[in-house]
């Protein structure tokens, strides 16, 4: 469809203007927000590291698709939150220390929302000891941790750690995710569950919680 394709050459692009419009006259088409994120948006994305690993892609050119990315989600968010019923089950999100990659926890935390979770996003370089803070003054009863560098992965057993310090490992449920994380690496750091993108993540936290939650 020429809309998806315009939304995927936006972002790709990086034309944050061009990307805007594509996803307004989707969505004014009926496009339901959900698969313009996986059809288009994440495929652009994917597209944007291929040619950054290539060196065809630099940082700039990063920046600009992932402001173009950002752009069009601002647009999606309301409407992937809207549909569902709040639930009372409270959800703590965020980006692990050092890593600044924030689309794909956005991504997860509108999920989260839009399927009636509350979710506290903490953002992104976040550290142990601000997710352990977190933990003790929200009493949420999922943290889910996101990393795209394979330098800031041990940052999340480190938050698993410190999680265990503080004697509260045991109220939480721990998810994890993010491009080079895998189901192999979260049974090895004690995590509770990993999925590879935003429909497993909501559809592990209601799993995870069947029978706790209310
Ligand atoms: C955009 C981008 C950036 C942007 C980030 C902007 C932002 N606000 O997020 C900028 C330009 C800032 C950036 C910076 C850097 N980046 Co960068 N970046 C990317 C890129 C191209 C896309 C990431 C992305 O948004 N993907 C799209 C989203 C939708 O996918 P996702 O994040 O994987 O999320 C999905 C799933 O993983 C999952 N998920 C995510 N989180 C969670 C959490 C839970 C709990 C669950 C269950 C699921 C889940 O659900 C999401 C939705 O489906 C990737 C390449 C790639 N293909 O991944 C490189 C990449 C991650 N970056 C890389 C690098 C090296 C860097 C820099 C070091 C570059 C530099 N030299 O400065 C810096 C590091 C900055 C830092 N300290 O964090 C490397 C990492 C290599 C490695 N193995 O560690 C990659 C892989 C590029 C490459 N091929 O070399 N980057």
């Amino acid at each position: 469809m020429a809309l998806a394709n315009d939304l995927y050459d936006g972002i790709l692009n990086g034309d944050a203007k061009k990307a805007r419009a594509a996803t307004e006259a989707a969505l004014a088409s009926g496009a339901a927000p959900m698969d313009l994120i996986q059809q288009s948006m994440v495929p652009a994305m994917d597209e944007v590291g291929r040619l950054f690993e290539a060196e065809e892609y630099f940082v700039p050119e990063l920046l600009l698709a992932a402001r173009a990315m950002k752009g069009s989600l601002e647009l999606l968010k309301p409407l992937l939150a809207a549909s569902g019923q709040k639930m009372a089950v409270r959800v703590l999100i965020g980006t692990v220390k050092g890593d600044l990659h924030d689309i794909g926890k956005n991504i997860v935390a509108s999920m989260l929302e839009g399927s009636g979770f509350e979710v506290i996003d903490l953002g992104t370089d976040v550290s142990p000891e601000s997710f352990v803070t977190a933990v003790e003054q929200r009493k949420p009863h999922v943290v889910c941790m996101s990393a795209l560098l394979t330098v800031t992965m041990p940052a999340m057993k480190l938050t698993i750690d410190a999680l265990k310090t503080a004697g509260l490992r045991t109220q939480v449920k721990v998810l994890i995710g993010g491009a080079p994380v895998s189901q192999q690496y979260a049974e090895a750091i004690g995590a509770d569950g990993y999925s590879e993108n935003a429909n497993g993540a909501v559809g592990l936290v209601k799993v995870l919680l069947a029978g706790e939650a209310a």
